[in-house]
């Protein structure tokens, strides 16, 4: 089990397909809540079963669009933070670079990367839970603290609208899980960022790349397993750790 330290500069220079698996974790120094830190992670104060299934919007519709509407404003006043410039700036480095992420925001896209594979969806987008046809809903105005709204209506047959994100229980989106599965069947090297990797079929797909002959490196603020060569763990912020790669 190697616990040497990688050279990320020198595998970066040498990989041909770098594929950068990203989860909460990347957007944490941006100061996006992650899902399961101990103390601030949304899942600490919230119940996912309740705000993040199906089943608990058709239980109170109001309660999770009111949740949900929180989250996309809050969005709207956060910034990219060093990880996902220094992520963006690795395509201008000549290997081709596939970011997958598990993320709901739009900061891997506002920092310039391009193709951004969304696995769970967005939190900018909405649709309609019954017919699915999308929506555009603009963000409230008034300063939101999380409590129930009431969706909207679809136009076309007055079911309500939802989030556009991928719920527990939910399948993902068909061509983005495809994208990811190619792109790690086609990698040589795996930055996985700030993710957990609790949440499934997602978290598959660094260990594809692995078993076709990648090299995997984690960068997480906690030490990550690592039981097999080529694979790596370097532990501390993301913001610091690839901000550090452009310096
Ligand atoms: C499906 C979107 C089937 C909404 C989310 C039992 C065993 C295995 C699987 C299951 C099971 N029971 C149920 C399942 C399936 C389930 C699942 O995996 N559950 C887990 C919890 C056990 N999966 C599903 O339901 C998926 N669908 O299986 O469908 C199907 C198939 C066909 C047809 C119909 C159905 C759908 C899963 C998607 C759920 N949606 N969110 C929203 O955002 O509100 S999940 C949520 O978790 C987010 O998407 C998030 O991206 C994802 C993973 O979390 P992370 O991103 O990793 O975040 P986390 O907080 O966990 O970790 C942050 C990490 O960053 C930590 O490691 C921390 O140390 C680190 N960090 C913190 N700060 C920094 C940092 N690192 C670096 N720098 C820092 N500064
Ligand atoms: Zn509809």
């Amino acid at each position: 089990m190697p616990t040497t330290t990688p050279d990320l500069q020198s595998l970066i220079r040498e990989a041909h397909h770098v594929l950068v698996f990203t989860g909460a974790g990347v957007s944490a120094e941006s100061g996006i809540a992650t899902f399961r830190d101990a103390l601030t992670g949304l899942w600490a104060n919230n119940d996912p079963q309740q705000l993040a299934t199906p089943e608990g919007f058709m239980a109170d519709p109001a309660r999770v669009w009111g949740w949900y509407q929180w989250r996309r404003q809050q969005l709207l006043s956060r910034e990219p933070n060093p990880a996902h410039w220094a992520i963006a700036a690795l395509a201008q480095r000549g290997a081709s670079v596939t970011v997958v992420t598990q993320n709901v925001d739009d900061l891997h896209e506002r920092a310039g990367s391009e193709g951004v594979i969304h696995l769970h969806g967005s939190l900018l987008s909405t649709h309609c839970f019954d017919c699915a046809i999308p929506a555009q809903v603009p963000v409230d105005p008034m300063p939101l603290d999380g409590a129930a709204i009431p969706p909207p209506h679809c136009e076309h047959c007055n079911g309500l609208l939802r989030p556009g994100v991928v719920w527990f229980g939910e399948a993902l989106p068909e061509e983005a899980w495809q994208q990811a599965v190619e792109a790690a069947q086609s990698a040589d090297l795996v930055l996985v960022v700030g993710t957990s990797g609790l949440v499934y079929p997602a978290a598959q797909i660094p260990g594809l790349a692995w078993e076709r002959g990648a090299t995997v490196v984690h960068v997480n603020t906690e030490p990550v397993p690592v039981a097999a060569e080529r694979e790596y763990s370097v532990v501390g912020p993301a913001g610091k750790i690839l901000g550090g790669l452009n310096e």
